[in-house]
């Protein structure tokens, strides 16, 4: 799916692309890309990779799927922790068929139930009736991703609503790095590590206050593979709703100032997860996490009310075609396993997906350049309806505004216009014919370098 070096050879060399023009460089249009060039963010080979990633599946379960909430308190019996049928090759099957790479699961939600036998609590696995005491989801988890070839993700939430000690600060956090220490040394490559920005008060009245560098040393300590999600990144970013929507425009680079740690709240911080800062000194770029279901945990009630598939096109579009990543929540259920009904809606996404992008109806063809466009002359006429952009990310990201146009036989009539590109970039159009259509660069804060300009048509 990621189109790299696709577009034919026309991988921007800074060199090359100066070369080409004949205009001197003082009155080149362009010429205020210049003085920055190599000074802009770049992603690390970790968050190249997260971004050719994609997809994710997010499978949120515990103690709140035996009891139909969506928070536990932290009271809950581990004894209603008992799925008849739990089988995380089906999750992994799943998803994999459908062109995810990941699976993050939630090791650990607010109610503090640990989903594996941590030493550090008997809040856990261990005290259920779940194979005898003796299972462990994370090692499942971990095992099924393994042989789909998956990546394996987790969630430890740091809010947690049963460990007495939360709350007295210094001797939580050391229980918290405990317990991402079992995490990140028991089960081998662990690849997303997501904290959420839950936080409370622990029953001394207290409000627990965490030690957000030391995590960060911890999981590059143990895990240096792995990139690591939160509203304050430092790696990848919330993006700041829960619908599955990027920002427009969304810069994948950030003033770390501007979220200082996850959960903060305040001003502006909605705001600087969408859209990121085009001056932002870090490559931090956008995750959106959003639900198949209107709920994060799976009920029974909310069988009716999965995402279409159109739906999850949009969503698709909204997210990885607006520059971020798509952590899809497909909620296991009382049995162990996906619905019935997320699975064949899953099913039908990768369908879908690969429908709409297997077919490259400018294949073959070579990309025109000019210095802020890049058009391509088909040998025929051909009707699409998504154009999809790539800016080659491993450099930086500089498309500050775009749009696109069809020749219509007469004059170059605009079908499409954005803001930023970055990764990947979809635009859905009504259906155009046309046998050239160009991609023009309006603004950009270095010298862009375009990776790929598709089509594609939908039935
Ligand atoms: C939030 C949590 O409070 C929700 O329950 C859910 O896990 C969501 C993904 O993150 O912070």
């Amino acid at each position: 799916m990621n189109g790299e070096g696709l577009f034919r050879g026309v991988l921007v060399k800074r060199r090359a692309f100066l070369a080409s023009t004949a205009i001197p460089l003082a009155l080149h249009p362009l010429r205020s890309w210049l003085p920055r060039v190599g000074s802009r963010p770049v992603p690390s080979p970790q968050q190249l990779a997260w971004h050719r990633d994609e997809l994710a599946l997010f499978l949120h379960f515990g103690v709140n799927t035996f009891t139909d909430r969506e928070w536990g308190d932290g009271k809950e019996d581990p004894a209603i922790f008992n799925p008849a049928s739990l089988d995380a090759r089906q999750w992994a099957r799943t998803a994999k068929a459908a062109g995810f790479r990941t699976l993050i699961l939630t090791a650990k939600h607010h109610d503090g139930f640990c989903l594996w036998p941590s030493k550090l609590t008997n809040h856990s696995v261990a005290s259920s009736p779940w194979r005898e005491g003796k299972g462990d989801v994370v090692r499942e988890l971990v095992d099924a991703c393994k042989a789909e070839g998956l990546k394996a993700g987790l969630y430890l939430s740091p809010w947690d609503r049963h460990e007495p000690s939360y709350g007295d600060s210094p001797r939580y956090n050391d229980h918290y790095i405990g317990q991402l220490t079992e995490l990140l040394t028991w089960y081998g490559p662990i690849r997303e590590v997501w904290f959420d920005g839950a936080n409370g008060e622990g029953p001394n009245g207290k409000r627990q206050v965490y030690d957000w560098e030391r995590i960060h040393r911890t999981v590059r300590q143990l895990q240096p593979e792995a990139v690591m999600f939160s509203d304050a990144g430092p790696d990848i970013r919330w993006i700041g709703n829960e619908r599955g929507v990027a920002g427009d425009p969304n810069w994948c680079t950030m003033d770390p100032a501007a979220v200082p740690y996850a959960g903060a709240d305040g001003p502006g911080i909605i705001d600087a997860l969408q859209h990121g800062d085009p001056n932002g000194s870090v490559w931090r770029p956008g995750e959106a996490d959003v639900s198949i279901r209107p709920g994060w945990f799976y009920h029974p009630a909310e069988d009716n009310q999965v995402r279409s598939t159109e739906n999850l096109m949009e969503l698709y579009r909204s997210s990885v075609g607006s520059n971020a990543g798509l952590l899809l929540n497909v909620p296991p259920n009382r049995d162990g396993l996906l619905a019935p009904g997320d699975v064949t809606r899953i099913g039908e996404f990768g369908s879908a997906l690969r429908e709409l992008l297997t077919n490259d109806l400018a294949a073959g063809v070579q990309g025109l350049r000019d210095t802020s466009e890049l058009k391509l002359v088909l040998p025929a006429a051909v009707t699409f309806n998504h154009v999809v952009i790539e800016e080659d990310i491993a450099h930086g990201q500089c498309v500050a505004a775009h749009s696109v146009e069809a020749w219509d036989g007469s004059k170059w009539k605009v079908i499409a216009e954005g803001t930023t590109v970055g990764y990947k970039r979809i635009h859905k159009v009504p259906p155009v014919t046309a046998s050239r259509v160009r991609m023009v660069i309006r603004s950009a804060l270095d010298a862009p370098r375009i990776s790929r300009v598709a089509l594609y048509r939908t039935a």
